[in-house]
């Protein structure tokens, strides 16, 4: 055990406690909750580092603090490395999350009452695109478009007429539940089409988009924003990618608008995140994110279970339980007592409430970083598959229990880190 943890368990024993029993959840159990993911020793020791005891607010060579020199220049690597790794004219660190992220954008860009078109929560999309009980729904006028019935597309065609008829300021795409690529070039075309700005939160996909293993919308988006810690593999926030034209409105809408001190230690971590994401490791864990979902997608479908839009192009799959009559809370907690932590999702058009749904949400890339190939990605899926065949069969669950105990014997984390 390092010093630190020595200290903590010294200190504080109650709370030491908790994080034991939590390491020892997260090293025997397998997530497939898409958004979620394992940060590396590096960036632990970057978010646990004594930059959390710095105030800096302002921008690097701009702080209303003294003392800010390795501060300046730990933000500065971060946002150098993010033009770097994506190509884009200006960089904003300081996001603490995605939502964060998002509100600021809208901030920066936007007045009370303006248009957002974005895609339906239910449909996909996320709580910060207008969602009634959020900010964004509360201060702006919201339409939203949606996916196909069928097809379980984003029906472009629909963006486009909606967007003519309300004439948005803003057109955000990217999504929380969408396992399709984004129609890139058409939104850029419809928003150029009525004078609107385009947006597009990356939150689910970034680590995907660094590691060339998904389209790039970064050449055609005004404004991108994603969070740190899913596909990026990094500490928990967010990051805000415009173009130098909106970069004062970006940067004074995070700080002062929307927050105070930024935490530098995660600015720390945000950086180490952006060197691992330029490594040649990287792009073969994005590509093998891919590939992992598509053998867990194709299996699942081959045992029987409905895929809304029919599969995946990312790093996530929606199962529409609706043909099993199961609900997602179901599943997903037959599956939590079989090792394998999913979260139930509603899938479009589903008639049962969001703590209840008909569909369970399934992603590769924490079994990935595990080191999970397609074989035992596709032995996952089946073990998934095995559970669902079997609900309330105590003999399945355990036996599906022993198998992912075996599995994450084979596939350790975080050695070292806390005693076994
Ligand atoms: N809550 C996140 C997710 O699970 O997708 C989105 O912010």
């Amino acid at each position: 055990m390092s010093a630190l943890m020595k200290a903590l368990f010294e200190t504080d024993p109650a709370s030491a406690a908790i994080l034991a029993a939590e390491t020892q959840r997260q090293r025997e159990t397998l997530v497939l909750i898409a958004s979620e993911n394992y940060a590396s020793p590096a960036i632990l020791a970057a978010q646990g580092s004594l930059f959390c005891n710095k105030y800096a607010e302002g921008y690097p060579s701009r702080r209303y603090y003294n003392g800010c020199q390795q501060e300046d220049a730990i933000e500065q690597l971060a946002i150098d490395r993010a033009k770097e790794l994506f190509g884009c004219e200006h960089v904003n660190a300081q996001p603490h999350a995605g939502a964060q992220a998002n509100t600021a954008v809208y901030q920066a860009v936007l007045q009370p009452g303006d248009t957002i078109l974005s895609l339906e929560l239910a449909h996909g999309g996320h709580l910060s695109h207008g969602m009634k009980l959020n900010i964004s729904g509360q201060l702006y006028q919201i339409v939203h478009y949606g996916v196909d019935r069928a097809s379980g597309r984003i029906v472009m065609d629909q963006v486009a007429e909606l967007a003519a008829a309300h004439r948005p300021k803003l057109i955000v795409f990217g999504a929380s539940a969408y396992p399709r690529h984004f129609e890139v070039e058409r939104f850029r075309a419809i928003a150029d089409s009525v004078g609107a700005l385009l947006m597009a939160d990356m939150a689910h996909v970034m680590g995907l988009i660094a590691g060339r293993a998904h389209p790039d919308p970064v050449p055609f988006c005004d404004l991108v924003t994603f969070t740190t810690h899913k596909t990026m593999r990094g500490p928990r926030g967010g990051m805000i990618l415009c173009r130098e034209a909106l970069a004062k409105d970006i940067d004074r809408a995070v700080f002062p608008g929307q927050q105070g001190g930024p935490f530098m230690h995660n600015i720390m971590a945000k950086a180490v995140m952006l060197a691992e994401a330029a490594s040649p490791a990287f792009r073969q864990y994005a590509a093998d994110v891919v590939t992992n979902a598509a053998a867990m997608a194709a299996t699942l479908q081959a045992r029987g279970y409905a895929l809304c839009s029919g599969g995946t192009d990312n790093h996530l799959l929606l199962v529409d339980l609706r043909p099993q009559e199961i609900t997602g809370r179901d599943a997903a907690n037959a599956l939590e007592a079989a090792g394998i932590c999913v979260n139930k999702n509603g899938v479009p058009f589903d008639e049962r409430s969001p703590m209840v749904t008909s569909g369970i949400r399934l992603g590769s890339p924490a079994i990935t970083t595990r080191g999970f190939n397609v074989d035992a990605a596709t032995l996952v899926a089946n073990l998934v598959a095995d559970v669902l065949d079997n609900l309330d069969s105590p003999t399945v669950r355990d036996r599906v229990r022993g198998t992912v105990a075996e599995l994450c014997a084979a596939h350790p984390l975080y050695d070292g880190y806390l005693p076994a």
